[in-house]
């Protein structure tokens, strides 16, 4: 070990616990929704060793890996990443961005994505909580902590693309706060699901199946904004989703966390660490006409 890391990690250990409720939490976030480049975001963040953000004067209780499954959005990532990382600086939060992009070609996959996320994040450290998050989505609360409970916390229970409602009873998509454990408990997302709808509903099925009762945000917690877009080319409706969705469960051993047919590349890039991931699109084919 060198002097210098001897030395951070005796300054982390004297450092006292960070107070469950930060200094100023309930000042109101303030959006801001103005386009920003990963580069200008970079002049604003200057890089963290291993993209890691700490709390100043304290230590974090979690580490957080936030996992952003990605493709061909730009300018909401950017608009993202500008409002989460004020928002979880003020959370006092202990955490690091994977974004996991899908190269390009392709339907995009985003269960599969996820897993990809989980799988890198997981590999380049001990991280204690995930957080996956969409990236449309931001959070217009300051106290919708980014933190693991018990049981995993649904965060994104008041979408303004939904009128700040669950669209209905057992919708877990957008954004959710789950432990390391819980989610390979669960065999993480299913792989299956090409193009959109249905993988969140797989994912509430893997929850229920092992009794994880998912928590939520109340709809003044869960509020999230929605950054609109039209229809992504690379994302139709996947016609097969009710098939998939309807032998979930029996899936969930085989199809998941621990059987991803990808190749990922991770680079650090300014503010994220950011994950190319390439999917094998011939093992799915196969596994599609099974
Ligand atoms: C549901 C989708 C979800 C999506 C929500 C909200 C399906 C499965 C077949 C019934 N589920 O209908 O994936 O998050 O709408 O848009 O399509």
């Amino acid at each position: 070990m060198t002097k210098a890391t001897t030395e951070r990690l005796f300054n982390m250990m004297l450092l006292p616990t960070c107070p469950d409720k930060p200094p100023n939490i309930l000042e109101p976030v303030k959006l801001n929704l103005t386009n920003i480049s990963l580069d200008e975001l970079q002049t604003k963040y200057p890089s963290h060793p291993g993209d890691r953000y700490r709390p100043e004067g304290c230590r974090s209780g979690q580490r957080l890996a936030v996992v952003i499954p990605y493709r061909d959005r730009k300018q909401h990532l950017g608009i993202l990443l500008n409002n989460l990382i004020p928002f979880l600086k003020k959370q006092q939060a202990d955490f690091t961005i994977f974004v996991a992009e899908q190269a390009p070609g392709g339907t995009f996959n985003r269960g599969l994505m996820i897993n990809a996320g989980v799988e890198a994040a997981l590999e380049a450290d001990n991280f204690t909580c995930l957080v996956i998050h969409d990236v449309d989505l931001i959070p217009e609360t300051s106290d919708n902590y980014y933190r693991c409970r018990k049981k995993p916390l649904h965060l994104s229970t008041a979408n303004a693309k939904f009128d700040y409602k669950l669209p209905y009873q057992g919708y877990v998509g957008g954004n959710i706060a789950i432990t390391p454990s819980q989610y390979k408990r669960i065999n993480g997302f299913s792989n299956l699901y090409f193009g959109w709808g249905g993988e969140d509903d797989d994912f509430g099925q893997r929850m229920a199946t092992f009794g994880l009762r998912v928590e939520r945000n109340t709809h003044v917690t869960g509020r999230y904004y929605a950054q609109s877009h039209g229809k992504d080319k690379g994302n139709p409706i996947n016609p097969k989703r009710n098939i998939l969705l309807g032998k979930a469960v029996g899936r969930l051993k085989t199809d998941g966390l621990l059987s991803t047919h990808v190749n990922t590349t991770v680079s650090h890039r300014s503010v994220v660490t950011l994950l190319t991931v390439s999917i094998d699109t011939q093992f799915y084919a196969r596994t599609a006409r099974r």
